[in-house]
Parts: structure tokens; C-alpha cells; sequence
């Protein structure tokens, strides 16, 4: 009898990493790949991908699932439905957000998320923090800890009354990252203008939720990003402008790349496929469905972001995907009522379409290359986050997380999707590809029909520091200055990035963490 060399193989793939295309056969051993060739020896279990592509797992870097809201609202995903629903559209790693309340510790959100992805997550994941509230301790003390035990990656607002940072307190965190390190992220809109022009909106009676758009032109994107690269610039640390819609934004973030500058940047499919008239054309609370913010734009910002993800300007695509149910009490009519613009629930469901939508109109619309796709849905985010390559990529050591495609035409309906919600943005458009198959370290989690995962089948990943390449090395004037005004006084995290795949400390399974403390 022939020995079974593998748990699984993969034949006849056409793998495609960020870098290269090329047939193969996959071997996976423990749901790992162990190797990659021609004519690999038998598997226990065997998958013929007849040809076709076969790319790394998505990673969704960011989407919101079971985030706490202020009631009746809700988010209709929960670490279950939401994983599942993922898992369906090829994506097998999930970065959600643990928020610190005002008042509390990064720890005690970590728990609360913790507890509410323990045992329900059907891909693996991780969470990036939200800072509201950057006590001395928090900088001294919790952050700094969080970043040596795999939380890597925190977002600051520059906008929302609850969440809002200045710009002295956003400084502050930067320097928890110029001397730990870390990928900061940062939600880039002008507070005050959105403020002001909504009471002049609303002062007018224009309320419908088209007028959303009218809040938040891309202008105040533009100043955001502008000051949020100053801030990167005035402390040499990287920082990543998340959820970017606009032309004006695409231009501010060119800029900074041109001087050098370690400015990263992420866009969403909304960005690319929908514009501001699906707020609505007139005062209908149909487009109720769309808001989400920033806003969808105009066509012009589509084609810059369409070129700044050909060209390698943006680095990750992710969904923001924040689910709000149409109907009943607890979504887009809150308590059951339409409401003004500026108490529409804010977000948009898509972490199942996110992968498909971009492989169909951008890979088949002759838009990236399938190279490009993986780096912007797998690649890049692994990297940005500290998960390169365990995940993101097929190579031996890394984690046998893969979708195989399938390329065929058919209208999307929200009928085919998993999540929780009952719409999808998208409902109505030809897609021309989807999974055939998602496996998560070896597991069909996917087989084109059913989703075939459990919930608690996705394992918590402990994160290093970002393995992103710099983008530029700075100045010797401006290296002097930050040297003598800022000493480092930091000790380095002793998480390492960019471990070999099968040196990586935590293979596998990451234990999950123990037991959290009970909220207070
Ligand atoms: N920012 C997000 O990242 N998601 C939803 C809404 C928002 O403003
Ligand atoms: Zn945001
Ligand atoms: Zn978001």
C-alpha cells in the first residue's frame, strides 16, 4: 500500500500569490502546507481544482461584528453569523474592533470581545484596538503591554463626539508607536466641519439621507488625511488611513508617498462601486441603505481609487463591513422610524462580497491582476498586520488557508449571502466569479454550496509587528531633529515580526487567551 504523504492535496491548482502564478499541486500536513510541486505523492483527502486559480485566504482587516451599539441598534452580525458569512466569500482571517469605552481599559474591551468571539468564530481572527480614551496609563503602561502580547494595531477617530481624538492625543499614541511600535490606524475626517455642516443641513430641513453625502464632503477627508500625515511626519511612525473614498484623499496620500513618507492606506468596495446617488436622488428614505461613512462619492474618486489599487497606493482592501438591518427596530429605522441623516445607523454590510465583488470587477474587469488581488485582499493585510506569513500567502510553513475560483456569471441576491442582515448593497449586480471552495488550515469551511464550517472552528491569532516595507527612510535633517527632541526611551516589543513560517512561535491553533475577568 502507498504511504499517504499528506492530509490533503490540492491538484491541479493554478496558485497565485502576490508575486507569481504557476501550476501546482498543494500539500497539506495538519493543516499546513508542507509543500508545494508537481505530481505530489497521495492525500488521505484529495481536491481537484481542475485548472483553476486558487488563492490565499482572504483577511478581512476591517469589519465590525458584535460591536456594542447605543440601543435599540444593533449590529446584525454577530462572531457566528459574521465568520460564516465570511468564510462563504473566501475569506478566512477576520480583523474586527475591540472599542475601550471612555472611562475604561483596552484590557477590559479585549475581554468583553474575547468573550463575545470565543467559541462563535467560524474563521480565525484577531482584533485591532480602538482608543477613545488615552490616559497616562493606557500610554505608559497598557498599551505599550498590549502591543508585546499581539495587539498590534490600533485605530484613533478624528471624528465622532464619543470616540474623537485631538491632535495632542492622537501625538500621544503615535509615540506609543515611534517607541513599540505597531500599525496605527486612523479614521480621517474633520470634526467640526462635519458638525457644522449638518446643523446648516438640518436648519434647512434637508434631513433625507442623500444629504449624508452633503455632511461629509470629500473636502473634509482631504483635511483629515492631510493632518493626519503631518502628525505621521512630525513623529517618523507609519500610520494607515483607513476606509478612503476620495480623489482628494488619494491625492493628499500620493503626495506623501512622493516625499517618502510611511503613509499606508485602505479602500473598501463601496469606494469602488457605489457614488453618492445611491443616498438617493431625491428625498426617499431608500438610500438609508447606503450610508455609511465616509460617503460613497462620484465617479472620478472610482477611477482614482481604482488606479491607486493598479499602482500600489493602497495596500489593503477591506469591507467595513457594519450591518444594520432594513426592516424592524434595531437597524436603519431606529425604534421603527426614519430618521434624520445624522441618526441613520452608519455602515454597510459586505464581508462576503468583498473578495468576489473585487476578483469580478476588477481581476475579469481587466482592472488589477490576480497578483494585485491577493495582495490587496491577503497579502498586504498580513503584512500591515503583523500575520505575514502564517497568513496571506501559499508557501510552505503558512497556513492552509485557500479559495479556489470559480469564474461564472450570475445577479447577486441577498438570498445567497450568510450573514445576518437582510440586504446587500450590491443586490442586483453581475458577478462573474465566486468560491468554489474556502478551506481554513486544510478544513473545507465553503464547497460552493453550504457553508460547511463550525462555529469555534477559528483560533485567536496573537499578531507581531508590522512587516510592511518602509516606504521611505528619512532624511538625515529631519532624523536629527526627531532624535534630539524625542529620545526613544521605549524598550522594544518583544513580539518579532515576520517570523519564518515554520519558526513562527504560535503555530497553529493560538490557545485562546485565558479566561477574561468579569466586566465591572
Ligand atoms: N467608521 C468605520 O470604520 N466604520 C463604520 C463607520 C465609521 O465611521
Ligand atoms: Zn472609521
Ligand atoms: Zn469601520
Amino acid at each position: 500500500m502507498t504511504a499517504r504523504a499528506f492530509d490533503l492535496v490540492i491538484r491541479n491548482a493554478k496558485v497565485t500569490t502576490a508575486s507569481d502564478t504557476y501550476a501546482a499541486d498543494i500539500g497539506i500536513v495538519d493543516g499546513c502546507i508542507v509543500q508545494i510541486g508537481r505530481q505530489l505523492g497521495p492525500g488521505a483527502r484529495e481536491i481537484d481544482a481542475a485548472g483553476r486559480t486558487v488563492t490565499p485566504g482572504g483577511i478581512d482587516a476591517h469589519c465590525h461584528l458584535d460591536q456594542p451599539m447605543a440601543p435599540p441598534v444593533r449590529l446584525a452580525d454577530d462572531f457566528f453569523t459574521g465568520t460564516r458569512s465570511a468564510a462563504c466569500g473566501g475569506t478566512t482571517t477576520v480583523i474586527p474592533f475591540a472599542a475601550q469605552r471612555k472611562g475604561g481599559t483596552l484590557r477590559a474591551a479585549l475581554d468583553d470581545y474575547h468573550r463575545r468571539a470565543g467559541g462563535r468564530a467560524c474563521v480565525d481572527y484577531a482584533f485591532h484596538l480602538i482608543i477613545t480614551d488615552p490616559t497616562p496609563s493606557v500610554l505608559r503602561d497598557e498599551l505599550p503591554e498590549l502591543i508585546g502580547q499581539g495587539y498590534t494595531s490600533y485605530k484613533l477617530y478624528m471624528t465622532y463626539d464619543r470616540l474623537k481624538l485631538d491632535d495632542g492625543q492622537i501625538l500621544d499614541v503615535l509615540d506609543v508607536a515611534r517607541q513599540h511600535g505597531g500599525m496605527p490606524m486612523i479614521h480621517a475626517e474633520n470634526a467640526d466641519c462635519i458638525t457644522w455642516l449638518t446643523q446648516k443641513l438640518e436648519a434647512a430641513g434637508k434631513i433625507a439621507p442623500r444629504f449624508h453625502a452633503l455632511s461629509r464632503p470629500a473636502l473634509v477627508e482631504r483635511e483629515g488625511a492631510h493632518r493626519a500625515i503631518a502628525l505621521s511626519e512630525l513623529l517618523d511612525v507609519p500610520v494607515l488611513l483607513v476606509h478612503i473614498s476620495g480623489a482628494e484623499a488619494v491625492e493628499q496620500i500620493r503626495a506623501a508617498r512622493v516625499r517618502g513618507l510611511n503613509i499606508y492606506a485602505e479602500t473598501c468596495p463601496q469606494y469602488l462601486l457605489l457614488t453618492a446617488l445611491d443616498l438617493g436622488i431625491d428625498d426617499s428614505y431608500h438610500g438609508a441603505r447606503c450610508v455609511c461613512s465616509p460617503p460613497p462619492r462620484d465617479t472620478d474618486s472610482q477611477h482614482a481609487i481604482w488606479q491607486g489599487l493598479a499602482d500600489g497606493l493602497f495596500t489593503v482592501v477591506s469591507s467595513d463591513h457594519s450591518p444594520f438591518n432594513l426592516e424592524g427596530p434595531d437597524g436603519k429605522t431606529p425604534g421603527g422610524q426614519e430618521v434624520a441623516f445624522r441618526h441613520i445607523p452608519n455602515g454597510i454590510p459586505g464581508i462576503e462580497t468583498r473578495m468576489p465583488l473585487l476578483y469580478s470587477e476588477g481581476v475579469l474587469g481587466g482592472r488589477i491582476s490576480a497578483n494585485k488581488f491577493v495582495e490587496l485582499t491577503a497579502t498586504g493585510p498580513a503584512r500591515t498586520y503583523g500575520l505575514y506569513p502564517r497568513k496571506g500567502t501559499i508557501a510552505i510553513g503558512s497556513d492552509a488557508d485557500l479559495v479556489i475560483w470559480d469564474e461564472r456569471e450570475f445577479t447577486l441576491a441577498n438570498e445567497h449571502l450568510h450573514h445576518a442582515v437582510d440586504y446587500t448593497p450590491f443586490a442586483g449586480r453581475t458577478l462573474r466569479a465566486w468560491p468554489a471552495m474556502t478551506l481554513l488550515r486544510g478544513a473545507t469551511v465553503w464547497d460552493g454550496r453550504d457553508f460547511t464550517g463550525t462555529a469555534g472552528g477559528g483560533a485567536f491569532l496573537r499578531r507581531g509587528l508590522p512587516s510592511i516595507a518602509a516606504i521611505g527612510l528619512r532624511t538625515p535633517a529631519r532624523s536629527a531633529w526627531l532624535r534630539d527632541a524625542l529620545p526613544r526611551v521605549g524598550a522594544a516589543s518583544p513580539v518579532s515580526a515576520d517570523p519564518a513560517p515554520d519558526l513562527a512561535p504560535d503555530r497553529a491553533q493560538s490557545p485562546a487567551p485565558p479566561p477574561p475577568a468579569q466586566p465591572a
